[in-house]
C-alpha cells in the first residue's frame, strides 16, 4: 500500500538565490513569442496557479518509500518564504530488470481536472494499478483520492530504459488519461488508454520495439502537436546504439503516424519529452547537449512546426550523466504557457531557468531539495544509462 506519511512545513527558504555565478549560459536564441492559445496542463504545477514547483524526490534506496519534497513557485506569501509539504508516498526501487524488482513508477500530472498536478505512482503487477492523491494544499496529510486498476504485469517494459512514462491527455478534457503500454512477443507496441472524459478504453497499435538496440527506446509522455487539445503517442528510438534519436508521434486514436523527426543523439544528449517552448501549441524537440566536462550544455530546440532549431547554452555539462551536475528540468517556471530552459543542480540542490517570458535573456531560480534528491521534473528526460 501507499505509505502515508506527512510533514508540514512553512519554513523560511535559504535564499530566493542570488547567486548566479559566472558563465554558464551564452550563446544566441532567437525563439519567437506567439500567443498563447488553450491553457495546458502545466508539469509539476501542484498548487495551479500555472507554474511548476519546485520539487524533488528521495528515490534511492530499493523497498523504501519515496519520499516528495515540494515548495511552492513562487515563494510565498512573502520573500525567502515558501510553502512547502514533505511527504512519503509511493515505493522506491531501480531500474534494472525492473520485473523483478519493488518499484513504482512515478507519474504526478492531473487526473481529476482541477489543473493541480497529482501525486501518483503507478504499481506494476497484475493488475497494475495507479495510486492517485489530491496534492496536499491544506493541513491533514496527504490522502488517497483514487485507487485505479489499469495495466497488467509486464507493461510499460522497455529493457534496461527507465524512461517509461506513457501518459497524456489523449482524449482533450484537460485531464491525464490512465495508460499503459504493452509490448507483444514480437515486439509491437500496444497503448491502452482509458478516456478520463467517458471512462472508455481502448486499445491503440502504434510503433514497436524490434529492431532497436536495448535501452534505445524512449516512452515519453503524451504531447499535442497539432494543437487539437489532445495529446499524441511520443515513442523516440535510435537505430545503432547510442546514435540519432528519432522522434514516432501517432494519433492516439488510430495510431496513424503524425509526424516522423529525427532529432538530437542519444550518447551525447538528455532528450527531454516534447512540449511547447515556442509558445505556438503545439509540442517541441528538445536535446540537451553535454559537451566537454564543466563546459556549458547546448539546449537545441527543434520548433515542430517549423522544423527550425535553436541552440542556448545553459548549465553544466555532464557528459558522464550520472546526475552529479545539471539535470535538466521540464517546467513552466515563470508561468507564461512557455516551457523554459531549466535545470537543477543536485551538488548545491538548486533550481536554475532561463525566464522564458524574457525572451531567455534572465536568469532566475531557486534553492530547494536535500542532498541526494532527484528533481521530480528529470523523470520524463531520457538519457544515456
Ligand atoms: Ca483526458
Ligand atoms: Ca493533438
Ligand atoms: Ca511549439
Ligand atoms: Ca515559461
Amino acid at each position: 500500500m501507499v505509505s502515508r506519511k506527512n510533514t508540514i512545513n512553512l519554513r523560511s527558504l535559504l535564499t530566493i538565490f542570488a547567486v548566479l555565478v559566472t558563465v554558464l549560459w551564452c550563446g544566441a536564441n532567437t525563439i519567437t513569442t506567439n500567443a498563447q492559445t488553450t491553457p495546458r496542463r502545466v508539469p509539476m504545477d501542484f498548487t495551479g496557479d500555472g507554474r511548476s514547483d519546485w520539487a524533488t524526490i528521495a528515490n534511492s534506496v530499493v523497498g523504501a518509500p519515496l519520499r516528495w519534497r515540494i515548495a511552492g513557485n513562487p515563494a510565498l506569501p512573502g520573500p525567502n518564504q515558501a510553502f512547502i509539504r514533505e511527504f512519503d508516498y509511493g515505493i522506491a526501487g531501480n531500474y534494472e530488470n525492473p520485473p523483478n524488482n519493488i518499484r513504482d513508477y512515478i507519474y504526478p500530472d492531473d487526473y481529476t481536472g482541477d489543473r493541480k498536478t497529482d501525486v501518483v505512482v503507478w504499481r506494476p503487477g497484475a493488475p497494475g494499478i495507479f495510486y492517485v492523491a489530491e496534492f496536499p494544499i491544506g493541513t491533514g496529510g496527504i490522502t488517497l483520492n483514487r485507487a485505479v486498476r489499469w495495466g497488467q504485469a509486464g507493461d510499460n517494459i522497455s529493457p534496461n530504459n527507465p524512461v517509461f512514462n506513457p501518459i497524456g491527455d489523449y482524449d482533450g478534457d484537460g485531464k491525464a488519461d490512465y495508460t499503459a503500454v504493452r509490448a507483444s512477443s514480437s515486439g509491437d507496441l500496444t497503448w491502452y488508454i482509458m478516456s478520463s472524459a467517458t471512462g472508455a478504453q481502448r486499445a491503440v497499435p502504434f510503433g514497436t520495439l524490434a529492431g532497436f538496440p536495448e535501452g534505445g527506446v524512449y516512452v515519453f509522455p503524451g504531447a499535442d502537436f497539432n494543437n487539437d487539445g489532445k495529446d499524441e503517442l511520443v515513442l523516440v528510438t535510435t537505430i545503432v546504439e547510442f546514435g540519432p534519436l528519432t522522434y514516432y508521434i501517432g494519433d492516439s486514436t488510430t495510431g496513424a503516424g503524425v509526424m516522423t523527426r529525427q532529432f538530437g543523439v542519444f550518447e551525447t544528449d538528455y532528450s527531454v519529452a516534447p512540449a511547447d517552448y515556442t509558445g505556438d501549441g503545439r509540442a517541441d524537440f528538445v536535446a540537451v547537449r553535454q559537451n566537454a566536462a564543466g563546459t556549458p550544455a547546448t539546449w537545441y530546440i527543434n520548433n515542430s512546426a517549423t522544423n527550425v532549431t535553436t541552440a542556448a547554452n545553459f548549465g553544466i555539462s555532464d557528459p558522464t550523466f550520472e546526475g552529479g551536475q545539471d539535470m535538466p528540468v521540464r517546467g513552466d517556471y515563470d508561468g507564461d504557457g512557455r516551457l523554459d530552459i531549466a535545470v537543477y543542480r543536485r551538488s548545491n540542490q538548486n533550481f536554475y531557468y532561463f525566464r522564458s517570458s524574457t525572451n531567455n535573456t534572465v536568469v532566475d531560480g531557486q534553492k530547494f531539495g536535500a542532498p541526494g534528491d532527484e528533481p521530480l521534473a528529470s523523470y520524463a528526460i531520457g538519457y544515456v544509462y
